[in-house]
């Protein structure tokens, strides 16, 4: 199948999620042509059956908001075209659904029919998306998409709640590479965070409000208070002040590493002892599973697609959004002896074995022959 895959192009799991997804079925034999605005982060270097489409939008002194939703339909018409494409597989609703059912209408208006599935990531839904100034198109794109899905039955829930939803939606769960996360700890690696064998705990988020990441520093003072431990906290954003002020005020800097954006997260994982996702929402929690496969046990909140993903009491606990009490309690519960963390992590790797991409991909391959087979029926019928 020759497939258009739209995308953010960033560390965000939405876009983590599309390229991985791009790069296996690349190396299936799929032509897969990456569609947005920067090369992926997570793409690497490019094989055989991977291609990239940059979408440019020109300065114009009249546009105090540029276009992008414009200049990414035309992008997607001209890649269909040009590329011959069978199918536009776009991730995260805002704009790339809206703007794959007007490069869909103008097609059709030259007479080539293209269908297009949205895949649902989280905020898409959950915070930007039901916002009424996004509401009504989204519902639209939804409701005029030739599949949806979401990555998890929480998310699929939530599509429903919040929006007038006339159509059936699939949940095709993220996914790992277990291959990927099988890293040996490199010894001066670790040594270099933690010289005297202290535990690890590891964050890595985007240091959005959502994630709470000032509750990972208060879960880790908790722990300091009963273990000699070192905190690394991956990722950049908004929160990343606030984080540092309040190390400063609980006295953690000294034990604590904000080492920014990372391409290569498995390499922090591969010496990490315990990761820790306290958000607010999460609709899946992707950087849980990519612990979880590095067989680090993860102490999360329940909220949203969390438990669907870290099973509680088996690969880590899951809590109360904001009980950084209860959370602190079970990371000591699982840190404190050797045995029990061993047990933790042989757990959460066989956890995260259900989301191998062996067991995810043919549910994705299958959602695209079934549109293209439906898309194609209706040319014979006609
Ligand atoms: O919240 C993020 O990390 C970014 C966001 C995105 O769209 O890139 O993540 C969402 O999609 C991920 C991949 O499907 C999920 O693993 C995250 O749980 C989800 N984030 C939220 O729901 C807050």
């Amino acid at each position: 199948m020759k497939i258009g895959m739209v995308l953010y192009p960033t560390f965000g799991g939405s876009g983590v999620v599309a390229t991985e997804l791009g790069k296996a079925l690349a190396a299936k034999g799929h032509e897969i042509h990456f569609i947005t605005y920067n090369q992926p982060v997570r793409l690497g270097s490019f094989t055989s059956n991977l291609f990239y489409h940059e979408v440019n939008v020109s300065e114009y002194p009249l546009f105090d908001y540029p276009p992008y939703e414009t200049v990414l339909a035309s992008k997607l018409v001209d890649v269909v075209k040009f590329e011959k494409l069978d199918l536009l597989h776009v991730h995260y609703a805002i704009p790339h659904a809206s703007a794959a059912y007007m490069a869909k209408q103008i097609l059709a208006d030259q007479g080539i029919d293209i269908p297009f599935i949205t895949t649902l990531h989280g905020t898409d839904i959950t915070l930007v998306g039901k916002d009424a100034s996004f509401e009504p198109t989204i519902t639209f794109a939804i409701n005029h998409s030739d599949a949806v899905t979401t990555v998890s039955e929480s998310l699929k829930r939530d599509t429903f709640e919040h929006f007038d939803i006339k159509r059936e939606i699939d949940v095709i769960p993220n996914f790992i590479c277990p291959s990927h996360y099988v890293l040996k700890p490199e010894k001066d690696f670790r040594n270099s965070f933690a010289p005297t064998g202290e535990r690890i705990i590891t964050h890595i988020s985007n240091f959005r409000a959502v994630k709470r990441v000032t509750d990972v520093v208060e879960i880790f003072k908790k722990i300091l208070d009963k273990m000699p431990a070192k905190l690394i906290l991956v990722g950049d954003g908004p929160e990343r002040q606030k984080v540092e002020q309040l190390c400063r005020e609980l006295g953690t800097c000294g034990d604590t590493h904000i080492i920014g954006k990372l391409k290569k997260p498995e390499e922090v994982l591969a010496i990490s002892d315990l990761f820790i996702l306290p958000s607010e929402a999460e609709s899946f929690g992707l950087a849980a599973l990519e612990a979880m496969a590095s067989g680090v046990p993860v102490i999360s909140t329940n909220t949203g697609g969390l438990p669907e993903v870290n099973k509680n009491g088996i690969s880590g606990f899951t809590h109360e959004v904001g009980d950084v009490e209860a959370m602190a309690k079970s990371a000591v519960e699982i840190l404190e002896d050797d045995d029990e963390l061993t047990r933790f992590r042989a757990q959460s790797r066989k956890q995260a074995e259900k989301f191998n991409i062996d067991l995810i991909l043919p549910m994705y391959i299958n959602l695209y022959k079934r549109v293209i087979e439906g898309v194609n029926s209706k040319k014979v019928l006609a």
